[in-house]
């Protein structure tokens, strides 16, 4: 019995380091060199993921550790050689009770937090702000409707790289959103099907041509939160990252003023007709049509 005293001491010490270290190794927004854990988190939907996880990590560390101690009493024990006249049990009531409750148990233990949580991701809050993000090949475009700003985001390439600039995540124009506040995203694609996800967030969400899906979030600190598309979606799926800058309140609404002249909004009117005087009524038609 010695062995396995010592083998699940030694499973309990490389769980505890494996755990410590996937804490101090997980960066903030962005992934880290010989990271183990999930990225750390920047919001409450982010938490309750962080917890739910290393919940479900304890179960499974249990039953896993459960069933190697039985592997090792039946082998130990119950092999020819100590054991030379085998039992010719089939049947236990208690033990066939017990292994068919204790599971049911452990499902309804992990059910309840699991249901709780998919419907506080789902069931978005009332919003301080909303981006509309749309999934193109290959980059991302935010458009925020009530501030009539839209505008794209474009990864910044290997040899244009500034310093603190990370490559194959950091982009021309961030998503700028105002920490404390719950920012509702709604996610389409305008081509093929990508996936809006930010790792510190919580949140990964399908962009889907022809369908508005919603998500929320509401970051708890200010910085800079990366993500990337997580569906493949063609050549350039790698290199169409999602860089969200989460401000004060005060640093948003300047980059607001600033963003209201850079990136106002097309308001949808008809284009200039360039056809003949006497096409004028029809390609007025059209771009009506073309504006709907
Ligand atoms: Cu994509």
């Amino acid at each position: 019995m010695t062995v396995l005293r010592r083998l699940i001491a030694f499973m309990v010490a490389s769980m505890a380091l494996a755990g410590s270290g996937g804490a101090a190794f997980a960066g903030l927004g962005q992934p880290s060199p010989w990271e183990i854990g999930l990225q750390q988190s920047a919001t409450p939907v982010m938490d309750d993921i962080v917890w739910f996880h290393d919940f479900l990590l304890w179960i499974i560390a249990a039953i896993a550790l459960f069933v190697l101690g039985l592997l090792v009493i039946v082998m130990v024990r119950f092999n020819a050689r100590a054991n030379p006249v085998p039992s010719r049990t089939t049947h236990n009531s208690f033990i066939e009770i017990l292994w068919t409750i204790v599971p049911v148990v452990i499902l309804v233990t992990i059910a309840v937090p699991s249901f709780r949580l998919l419907f506080y991701q789902l069931k978005v809050p009332p919003a301080d702000l909303t981006v509309k993000v749309t999934g193109k090949q290959w980059f991302w475009s935010y458009a925020y409707p009530d501030q009539k700003i839209e505008f794209d985001s474009l990864m910044v390439q290997d040899k244009d790289l500034k310093p603190g600039q990370l490559r194959l995540l950091s982009v021309d124009n961030e998503m700028v959103v105002p920490v404390n506040k719950v920012v509702r995203v709604e996610v389409t694609g305008a081509d093929v099907i990508h996936s809006f996800s930010v790792p510190s967030f919580g949140i990964k969400i399908d962009a889907i041509p022809g369908r508005l899906n919603e998500t929320w979030f509401k970051a708890e600190r200010e910085g800079m939160y990366y993500g990337q598309c997580s569906q493949l979606c063609g050549r350039d799926h790698a290199f169409m990252p999602i860089a969200v800058h989460v401000v004060s309140e005060k640093e948003y609404s300047a980059w607001l003023d600033v963003a209201k002249k850079k990136f106002a909004m097309d308001d949808g009117a008809a284009p200039a007709p360039v056809a003949a005087k006497s096409d004028a009524p029809q390609a007025k038609q059209l771009a009506a049509a073309e504006a709907k």
